[in-house]
């Protein structure tokens, strides 16, 4: 569709598959990570199968000075960007309140919420010169329902919902649309790093159900994101089967 899409996160997951989707539609695509070497070969990949060209921007989120310089340095034709999915972030620690570690609790809150403000307000000036624009972002069923726990992963998730609605009142005046997505249990890379690379424990929480893929999320944002514009998803809940909300999942179904 030979638009620009901007996406944080493309090194693994449902990142990675929506670099997919929307190179596979003709769109270009910004892909982000602090993994270089796994953007070079997503970048390889996707100019390989597609008539598409790819924009390595390799940064942490998280700082806002790596963050700006590179955005501030796109070559001009790279800053007409249509699209950007918010969608960088993690979960570390599955613990108590009392127990869970501090330092958790800072990453957390400085990829999922600062990290999705400084792309956010680095990219906007792009988007309010053209009067024109779609932010995505990726919330979560946990932002919605705090499970026992999720604590400071949850609050960073309704941190992002209430920043989508923010966005979109403040936004208004310029047309740009803003989607708060909120899917369920993904299996990515997401449980690996929550539980610090334990790969069998990891492997338990998508036991006994069949939990969505990263492409299933990245269908739902392409739909999102190809509509007339004149039309908005504000939001968007989506789970597995066996999954009713962000507490209730029933497995074995
Ligand atoms: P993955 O772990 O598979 O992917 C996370 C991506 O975020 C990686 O590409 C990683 O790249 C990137 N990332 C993490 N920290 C930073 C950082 N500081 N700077 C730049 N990039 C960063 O997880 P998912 O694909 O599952 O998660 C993607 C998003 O979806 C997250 O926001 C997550 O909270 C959300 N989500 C996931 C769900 C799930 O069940 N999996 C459910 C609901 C929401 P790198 O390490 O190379 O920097
Ligand atoms: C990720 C889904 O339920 O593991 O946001 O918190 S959950």
């Amino acid at each position: 569709m030979n638009r620009v899409v901007f996406i944080t996160g493309t090194t693994s997951g449902i990142g990675k598959a929506c670099a997919e989707k929307f190179a596979a539609a003709g769109d270009n695509i910004i892909i982000n990570g602090r993994r270089e070497e796994r953007l070079i070969e997503l970048k390889l990949s996707l100019e390989s199968q597609y008539k598409i060209e790819v924009l390595i921007a390799a940064f942490d989120v998280q700082s806002k000075k790596e963050v700006f310089d590179c955005i501030n340095s796109f070559p001009d034709k790279w800053k007409s960007v249509d699209i950007l999915i918010n969608n960088a972030g993690l979960a570390l620690g599955r613990d108590f309140f009392d127990e869970a570690s501090l330092d958790d609790w800072d990453t957390m809150l400085q990829t999922n919420v600062n990290g999705l403000l400084y792309v956010s307000k680095a990219i906007l000036p792009f988007m309010v010169a053209r009067n024109q624009g779609h932010i995505i972002n990726l919330g979560s069923v946990a932002g919605d329902d705090v499970y026992e726990k999720g604590n400071v992963y949850c609050a960073s998730k309704t941190a992002v919902e209430v920043i989508s609605r923010a966005m979109r009142i403040d936004l208004l005046q310029h047309s740009i649309k803003v989607t708060n997505i909120k899917p369920g249990a993904v299996e990515t890379e997401f449980s690996t790093v929550r539980f610090n690379g334990d790969s069998a424990k990891a492997a338990k929480v998508y036991e006994g159900f069949t939990p969505l893929t990263g492409t299933d999320i990245a269908q739902a944002i392409f739909y999102c994101a190809s509509l007339p514009a004149n039309v908005c998803i504000n939001e968007l809940e989506i789970t597995p089967v066996a999954q009713a909300n962000g507490i209730f999942l029933l497995k074995n179904l």
